[in-house]
């Protein structure tokens, strides 16, 4: 702590003198219409509001920022949260071999080594030491000061049932290093873990005859994250992961008890990724990607969450969702997904993007699926999906954008009552005021 006493008084007082001119805020506001025919009909209309500030402390990059959001809609009604509140710190050159170091500290944006497994704001602190080719990244917070409808961590059957106004509360800690090597290929090592603290009174006791109506126990996760990307060829760039996932989930054990009896059984699980991205500029400034992702599953798992019932579990668990698809979104547990897109500039005088994209899902085992209306004993091959995607930026200050996807689920994949072909669609303006 000695580092930052000494030089925040300095860099406050520079911040001060630069403040009038440098700071910066603004105002987008978001309106979007939506219409989906999944596994159940919906109409979403909705206006959102961004609002951010930011001042520089120094000159390197550091400084002091908020952001926050408000939304009203149909039919989630009034949400508001804060997603940025944070301070940051710069000190170029503190030592012979360190290049920089960057420390924050507040509520601040936290994403994982793959992306694909928390994207959360935290509070806390987080701590970057640069040494050019070789970066150390340390960071951990708390979850539970952000509200339940901003939060996504869907991880127990505590926090699929809470109604309290805050997300579960959880404390996460992640480590990453990565290292520049040869050509510009990059290897990135990444740790993350969280602890539930969910209160005991809301929870199963181990070693309790089963099954509880309500409640279910604590999941504890921890990852470790292997990650290589970099360049193939001039402007094809690849990128591959592979996480493993430990932890521990409550499990209802069929034993002599009838209905079976509460234990805490280890999670074993892996997720692996692999993609390829080609930039062709000359092509109507295009750029083609092709994606897979490989989450395992669990045979003997009941329900995506907490439904282990014979050995370890070795459904993969991420802590926040990711949006795979326009219409299908599981979650990456017992998933085979598989990508080619493409995004180009049809006029090259406009700036108006489009974006098409196929999709296709695979049940990795038989068993739960975490999405709405999939059955547990579908077919392996659950369906393909279409998505087309368009953004105009039409002045410096207004964006229209419009999305189309169609799912075409496999035989006996849905449940009877949802549709055989499923479809979304939405149009929204984003003016910047
Ligand atoms: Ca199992």
């Amino acid at each position: 702590m000695s580092l930052p006493g000494r030089f925040l008084p300095f860099l406050f007082a520079l911040g001060a003198v630069s403040v009038a001119s440098a700071q910066e805020f603004g105002v987008d506001s978001t309106t979007s219409l939506g219409y989906a025919t999944a596994a159940v009909e919906t109409v979403t209309l909705s206006d959102r509001l961004d609002g951010w500030y930011t001042f520089p402390i120094g000159t390197n990059g550091g400084g002091f920022e908020a952001r926050a959001h408000a939304e009203m809609g149909i039919p989630d009604g009034f949400l508001a949260d804060l997603d940025v509140l944070a301070v940051t710190l710069v000190y170029p050159k503190p030592g012979v071999d360190l290049k920089s170091l960057k420390w924050t500290l507040g509520r601040y944006a936290f994403s994982d080594t793959t992306g694909l497994i928390l994207n959360h704001p935290l509070d806390g602190s987080a701590i970057d030491f640069n040494f050019g080719s070789f970066d150390l990244k340390l960071s951990g917070g708390y979850t539970g000061f952000v509200t339940r409808a901003t939060s996504e961590v869907v991880l127990s059957l505590a926090d699929q049932q809470s109604t309290a106004l805050f997300a579960t509360p959880r404390v996460v800690g992640a480590l990453e290093t990565s290292w520049t090597l040869f050509d510009s290929h990059t290897l990135t090592l990444g740790a993350l873990a969280q602890e539930d603290l969910t209160s005991p009174d809301k929870l199963v006791e181990e070693w309790s005859p089963g099954p509880d109506p309500v409640k279910g126990g604590r999941v504890d996760t921890q990852y470790l994250t292997l990650k290589f990307d970099g360049p193939v060829i001039e402007r094809l760039f690849y990128n591959a992961s592979f996480t493993f996932e430990s932890g521990n989930t409550l499990s209802l054990i069929p034993d002599s008890n009838v209905s079976g009896t509460y234990e805490y059984k280890p999670i074993t699980a892996f997720l692996t990724s692999a993609g390829v991205t080609y930039f062709v500029p000359t092509f109507f400034s295009s750029s083609w990607e092709a994606r897979i992702l490989f989450a395992s599953g669990d045979p003997d798992s009941r329900s995506a969450v907490e439904g282990n019932t014979e050995g370890n579990s070795t459904l993969f668990v991420p802590m926040t969702s990711t949006t795979l698809g326009v219409v299908f979104n599981p979650t990456l547990s017992n998933l085979g997904f598989y990508e080619l897109g493409g995004s180009l500039k049809p006029l090259p005088s406009i700036p108006f993007v489009v974006v098409a994209k196929v999709l296709g899902f695979q049940r990795l085992v038989a068993g739960a699926i975490n999405a709405p209306g999939v059955v547990g004993g579908g077919p392996p091959w659950m369906g393909e999906e279409v998505d087309v995607s368009g953004s105009w930026q039409v002045y410096s200050d207004l964006q229209v954008s419009a999305s189309l996807g169609a799912f075409f689920p496999t035989s006996g994949t849905m449940a009877a009552s949802v549709p055989t072909f499923q479809y979304a669609g939405s149009v929204g303006a984003k003016l910047s005021l």
